[in-house]
């Protein structure tokens, strides 16, 4: 199954059978107050330096998430938006709780995007997925719903099959739906990343969709996260992601190196492009 989005021009193609597409993480205020206090300013030079990082860590998408309380973000959203696409050409993922901020970034984005996201709670999908239909976005849908987050795998299987129902009936393409199996701390669960493992593998085999999440979530709380991550990330790609959250700046490497393994990268021509990249900077 592909799901096709774009930027300005250039289009990026996730693929359940791989490569697998970074969307970078770092554009996300929760540990940087430096990007809230210089948007808050109307200077974008931080956030196009965090983008331009990651694209030069072979981002394939960007994840946008300007929220922060006390910011107006259906008018900073669609700002951002605006400066990121006149820099840079590339798919973004419009990453905010806030319906309002994502249909007033809708209305100015180019390309097609991914919405991050809706849940399967009523009110979500009642509030999203219509715009979304209406703009022709992509959308991630978190597997989780107005019974909050259970620690069945089944259970949040079904969630992601109601979303994907209900999306489909309202004109959405299949291949547009993209599921979370929800990825988080494993300080505060010990089970928390097999649970999310076996969502993961479920959703792959049962629905056959394009699977994300957010994959540095699993090391909060904890010391090196960077390792944590690494090999939550190539478990998860094993068992069926195929466009996660992360750093790229950190991920990269492994993540072109689960690749090769899996006999998704003909004569190594990624993991070369990407070491060759590593010793030339
Ligand atoms: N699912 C979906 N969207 C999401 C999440 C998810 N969006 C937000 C979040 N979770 C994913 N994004 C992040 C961004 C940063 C971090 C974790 C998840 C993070 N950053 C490091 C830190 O805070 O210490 C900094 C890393 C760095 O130095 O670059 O942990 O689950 N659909």
């Amino acid at each position: 199954m592909k799901t096709v989005l774009r930027g300005k021009t250039k289009e990026v193609i996730i693929n359940t059978d791989g490569p697998v597409i970074i969307i970078g993480e770092s554009i996300n205020p929760t540990r940087r107050k430096k990007l809230v206090s210089t948007l808050q300013a109307g200077d974008f030079d931080y956030v196009l330096e965090l983008a331009k990082n990651q694209l030069d860590a072979m981002a394939d998408m960007l994840d946008v998430n300007v929220g922060f309380p006390g910011v107006d973000d259906v008018k900073l959203l669609p700002e951002t938006v605006k400066q990121l696409q006149s820099h840079f050409d590339i798919p973004l993922c419009l990453d905010s709780p806030n319906p309002k901020a994502i249909e007033a970034a809708l209305k100015v984005i180019e390309g097609k995007c991914i919405i991050n996201s809706v849940n399967g709670e009523e009110k979500s999908m009642n509030a999203l997925l219509p715009i979304i239909k209406e703009y022709g976005a992509a959308v991630i849908g978190l597997t989780m719903d107005d019974g909050g987050i259970t620690n069945d795998p089944y259970k949040r299987l079904a969630i992601a099959e109601k979303i994907l129902k209900r999306a489909v009936k309202l004109g959405i393409k299949e291949e547009d739906v993209i599921i979370d199996p929800l990825a988080m701390a494993v300080s505060a669960d010990p089970q928390a990343c097999i649970v999310t493992l076996e969502t993961i593998r479920l959703v792959h085999e049962k629905l056959g969709l394009n699977i994300t999440q957010g994959a540095s979530n699993i090391s909060f709380g904890l010391p090196d996260r960077e390792i944590l991550n690494i090999a939550h990330m190539i478990l998860s790609i094993r068992n069926g992601v195929t466009c996660p959250i992360a750093n790229p700046e950190k991920i990269t490497a492994a993540i072109r190196a689960a690749d090769l393994i899996l006999g998704r990268d003909d004569f190594a021509m990624r993991f070369i492009e990407y070491s060759q990249r590593t010793i030339n900077v």
